[in-house]
């Protein structure tokens, strides 16, 4: 089959996150993050892993940004740690200049390669400082203006250069993961027996409110000061699966499917993309343990508005809706996902870790939903995969990574379909540039199109790396054949 074409001015990278790559936590004056303490605290709960050297790109950023000419990308997305701008994180303490150098250099070096800078603020690191001072994010009103000021200094410093923002990654991940079931830090959670006792029927969504607020600061702040000036966009990135019906002859199922992406996707993108209240479905389970926007809260969120949708896709899920009454520590939408539906039919071909299994037709059904029902322009921030037995292999084996590079051409070709359908999706970045500390999975997780060796820390390119320019190539040269027509949803 031939690869079906992208708009010509579409725009693609790669992209990392702090904590997973840069190592040198205790250089040039960084402060402590949640990550830090969540990692050397309990070892366990991150495969004995830890950030503390990870793949050193603080020293090596020269030879990564190298790469990245290498593999001919015309972008980079990368986040700053907020606790080497601000090494205790309030709106009080002071600015480490050594931190904003650093960040100033892997701009300028960048720039020098002709590769544009997208930056995402908050991608995990909480400064420790602002979570012990006053619990962090579990402090709505606090927590927003900590990370406003935060912002603000980026956009000062960095912002005659940096023209992409991304506010805030995966804030479903950070509330659920950090609050919910404990597995990502700080750990919280009173269903999760290793974790740090939390309350897992409340804190998720008081958590969520704080991102959610810390986001439309930021936005604002953005368009009131900086947006004149500096031109640039901003946006946040949302994870999100796609849910086909178990049962595709139950109604309920359906419904189960509808509800659960409310759970996931509705939860953020209905504030900061219509500046709308939570989805029906969260507050008729949720009750009161959802918090509610004040008329002060909604002025702030209109003031927000954005300029893109980051989406964050890597596998989707069949919804089974559970018929019993909900749990007050469940936080699906009383909806059993499952990887195989009542006929058993997989939903997708395995890969290296278990939650991902490769779903390009129903990335194209997500685009397209997503696109229609929040009307934003799409950059999709994060796509990729490990590839099956790649944490067993050796560096000569994992280079030969065919399964990612079939997975890359299926995905890019999904987005393709969905321009077809009309939606409007303008940029692609591969998730990720290098092997990294993949969180609580640790070291033995690859989702890189780079090979990283953690012993002697030397980076070897993978096949993906070097077909994925071939790739966009392809794609974006070819004029626009027509399909079938546009996809129904519920197909
Ligand atoms: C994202 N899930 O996290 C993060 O933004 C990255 O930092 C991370 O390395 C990447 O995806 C790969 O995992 C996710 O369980 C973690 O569905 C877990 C899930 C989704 C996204």
């Amino acid at each position: 089959m031939s690869p079906v074409s992208l708009p010509s001015d579409f725009e693609w990278g790669f992209a990392t996150a702090a904590y997973q790559i840069e190592g040198a936590v205790d250089e040039d004056g960084r402060g402590k993050s949640i990550w830090d303490t969540f990692c050397h605290l309990q070892p366990t709960r991150t495969k004995g892993a830890d950030g503390d050297v990870a793949c050193d790109h603080y020293h090596r950023y020269e030879e990564d940004l190298d790469l990245l000419s290498r593999y001919g990308a015309a972008s980079y997305r990368f986040s700053i740690s907020w606790s080497r701008i601000i090494p205790l994180g309030g709106r009080d303490d002071p600015v480490n200049e050594a931190g904003i150098a650093f960040y100033d250099k892997l701009i300028d070096a960048l720039l020098a390669r002709g590769i544009t800078p997208w930056v995402t603020l908050y991608h995990w690191d909480l400064p420790q400082g602002i979570h012990d001072r006053y619990g962090g994010w579990l402090n709505v009103e606090e927590s927003q203006l900590d990370f406003e000021r935060y912002a603000k200094v980026c956009y000062e410093r960095f912002g005659d250069r940096v023209k992409n923002w991304i506010t805030i990654n995966e804030p479903w991940i950070v509330s659920i993961f950090g609050y919910g079931n404990g597995w990502n830090a700080p750990g919280r959670s009173s269903i999760n027996p290793m974790a740090v006792q939390g309350d897992t029927s409340t804190e998720p969504w008081i958590v969520g409110k704080a991102l959610i607020m810390s986001h439309a600061r930021a936005t604002s702040l953005y368009n009131r000061d900086f947006r004149h000036s500096q031109k640039g966009k901003i946006g946040i990135s949302l994870n999100g699966d796609y849910y086909e019906p178990w049962d595709s002859q139950d109604r309920r199922d359906y419904e189960a499917a509808e509800r659960r992406m409310e759970f996931h996707i509705g939860w953020f993108a209905n504030p900061v993309c219509l500046a709308q209240d939570y989805p029906e479905c969260m507050r008729a389970q949720l009750g009161e343990r959802l918090p509610h926007f004040t008329e002060s809260d909604f002025a702030l969120l209109r003031n927000a508005d954005m300029d893109f949708y980051g989406m964050n896709y890597y596998t989707s899920q069949y919804a089974q809706n559970r018929g019993t009454i909900p749990l007050d520590t469940d936080f699906l939408g009383n909806v059993n996902e499952l990887q195989e539906n009542k006929d058993g039919m997989s939903i997708g071909e395995k890969s290296g870790v278990s939650w991902l299994r490769s779903t390009p037709n129903l990335f194209r059904k997500h685009l397209t939903r997503v696109y229609r029902k929040y009307g934003k322009p799409i950059y999709v921030t994060e796509n990729g995969c490990p590839c099956p037995g790649e944490d067993k292999m050796t560096c000569e084996e994992a280079v030969n990574d065919d399964y990612r590079v079939q997975y890359f051409a299926d995905h890019l070709d999904a987005i393709g379909r969905s321009c077809e359908d009309g939606s409007d999706i303008r940029g692609y970045f591969a998730w990720s540039l290098m092997d990294n500390l993949e969180w609580s999975d640790g070291y033995g997780v690859r989702f890189g199109v780079t090979f990283t060796d953690y012993d002697t820390l030397e980076r070897t390119p993978k096949r993906s790396a070097l077909l994925l320019k071939k790739m966009f190539d392809e794609r974006m040269s070819t004029t626009r054949e027509h399909d079938a027509g546009p996809v129904g949803l519920n197909d």
